[in-house]
């Protein structure tokens, strides 16, 4: 199919793409295993990406060959984890915002492309106020708001809803597998950010956002003034 929609509006995953956060929720997770009592690789925190807290609890206990485990139990080990998150978090400042973003938002607003957040995070309301980036967004959608999470397409569908926008007109900015494939399944493009081998099924994969200047981005994206001519 040959899309002819230019694209309108950006959707921004949060943690890893607009501040490298998702350090700190291995480095939690990390912890929390430790007390379990198993070890917890980088490799294997890959798969909690952009998942819910709670999804992310049971994958780490199944890698840990935990099953016995209660609800009550399952809640109170996720708060456990948060608390220690949030002590990084309250380490953030603008200067942990990831470089290349801060120009490549204010760029794509001069431009008219309206941006928006979905992330799968509660605690975004706090990363958003703490990096000083909440004003350059019109909308954010997050763990907070939604019912379903990645990869179901509801945080990019409910977004691009904020926004005005059709999805074929949205780009999606993820750093998770389970997030390109949200936002595919919302009918959106996607760009990776971060390795291209996991991330293959975005359109393309930027390691940084300091790999391209905005405006060659916002060309390579179909934005005003030029089309998407490319099948998804
Ligand atoms: P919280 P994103 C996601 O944020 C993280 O990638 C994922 O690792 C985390 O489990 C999820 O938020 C929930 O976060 O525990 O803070 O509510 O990447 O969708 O911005
Ligand atoms: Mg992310």
């Amino acid at each position: 199919m040959l899309l002819t929609q230019r694209i309108e509006a950006s959707i921004f995953d949060l943690d890893g793409v607009i501040v490298d956060t998702a350090r700190y929720h291995y480095l939690a997770w990390k912890r929390l295993a430790g007390e379990l009592g198993f070890a917890f690789s980088e490799r294997e925190n890959e798969q909690l990406k952009g998942v819910s807290r709670l999804e992310s609890l049971n994958l780490l206990l199944q890698s840990g060959g935990i099953t016995d485990v209660t609800d009550e139990q399952r809640q109170s080990l996720a708060s456990r984890k948060n608390e220690w998150y949030k002590e990084y978090l309250a380490t953030l400042t603008p200067a942990d915002v990831l470089p290349g973003v801060t120009a490549l938002l204010e760029y794509l607003r001069s431009r008219d492309i309206r941006t928006a957040i979905a992330s799968a995070s509660q605690n975004a309301p706090l990363i958003l106020e703490k990096t000083g980036v909440r004003p350059l967004f019109d909308a954010v959608v997050d763990g907070n708001s939604i019912t379903r999470a990645k990869p179901d397409p509801e945080v990019f569908l409910q977004a691009a809803r904020l926004l005005g926008a059709a999805p074929a007109q949205c780009i999606v900015f993820e750093d998770a597998e389970a997030g390109v494939e949200g936002a595919l399944r919302a009918g959106m493009g996607v760009v990776g950010i971060g390795d291209a081998q996991r991330l293959g099924r975005a359109r393309f994969t930027l390691a940084s956002f300091r790999e391209l200047a905005p405006a060659e981005l916002l060309a390579r994206i179909g934005g005003p003034g030029t089309m998407r001519g490319e099948a998804e």
